[in-house]
């Protein structure tokens, strides 16, 4: 079999060139990393558990008209994805104080939020991905204003769906972290979706009965049963197959990506604007 040829690296997924022009293959590690990469381990078994959950969150997700980079799944570690240009921004949405939030205002974790807080991050290990503003997005045109009006549409969207897809498997959706990306056809820029994963690595997920974390904050904190906590998140939504065997769930009916043109205006937000963006296309027949 042919070797596939990596493209990046990251802390706990690798990105290889896909097989047809304009997709990737993610291929999900067991490796996880907290507090920007200063502690780091391995979680067994996390990728295939994680190649799962975020499979069909990205397949609910597009079901109600969420644009996210998923086609398929390809085996027990890999999905082939759309290629997108990754806004170097964590988007982070909080329904309940936790974790970073609880410490910068000094409040206890768990507190319920009147209304659900969306804070951006620059994804930067070196830096530890600060806090940044949205001016301080627009003066480094890391997006422009219409864009990152869409990503928070997007955001509360998702964080809605998600709060409700997860209460009826018995668990509280924290708070979470999304990015997002462009895609390109070829006639030019098509629009933003969204990319990455979304999984108990990038999710705060705790038992609606009783508070148990079932998410990596128990390897961030030590609290153990780590593999266990991502098995019963995998169990609680259905997507655990029977022992190691690999049964794709679905196969998203997705009109198959183009490679990103040679005149491509990736880059700065404001050279982007050139590109024409044809009509959104009309809903998608389940
Ligand atoms: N997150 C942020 N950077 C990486 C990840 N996975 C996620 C955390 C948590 C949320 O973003 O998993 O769900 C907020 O993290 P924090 O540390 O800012 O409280
Ligand atoms: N993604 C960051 C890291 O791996 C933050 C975290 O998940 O704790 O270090």
């Amino acid at each position: 079999m042919a070797r596939k040829t990596p493209l990046y690296e990251g802390k706990a997924k690798q990105l290889f060139e896909g097989p047809e022009p304009g997709t990737l293959i993610q291929h999900f590690k067991d490796d996880a990393t907290a507090f920007n990469n200063k502690k780091k381990g391995t979680i067994s078994g996390k990728g295939v558990l994680n190649n799962r959950i975020s499979e069909f969150i990205m397949l609910r997700l597009e079901e109600i008209g969420v644009p996210t980079h998923f086609i398929r799944t390809l085996n027990m570690r890999e999905q082939l994805i759309r290629a997108a240009e990754i806004i170097p921004i964590e988007v982070i949405v909080r329904n309940f104080s936790a974790g970073g939030f609880a410490e910068r205002f000094g409040v206890e974790e768990g507190l319920p939020l009147p209304r659900p807080v969306i804070e951006f991050c620059l994804k930067s290990d070196s830096l530890g991905d600060p806090l940044i503003s949205e001016d301080v997005i627009f003066a480094f045109d890391w997006a422009d204003p219409m864009e990152l009006d869409e990503i928070r549409v997007l955001a509360y969207r998702i964080n809605d769906y998600l709060c409700g897809l997860f209460r009826g498997a018995g668990l509280q959706l924290v708070d979470f972290k999304m990015e997002f990306g462009r895609v390109f056809n070829e006639e030019g820029y098509e629009g933003i979706v969204l990319a990455d994963e979304i999984s108990p690595d990038s999710c705060r997920l705790w038992d609606t009965r009783t508070g148990e974390k079932l998410d990596k904050d128990r390897f961030r904190r030590d609290l153990g049963k780590v593999e266990e906590a991502y098995q019963e998140v995998a169990r609680r939504l259905g997507v655990l197959s029977g022992e190691g065997e690999f049964s794709p769930i679905e196969e998203k009916a997705k009109k198959q990506p183009t490679s990103k043109p040679k005149t491509s205006t990736a880059g700065r937000a404001s050279e982007r604007k050139k590109a024409v963006k044809p009509p959104k296309p009309a809903p998608k027949k389940k």
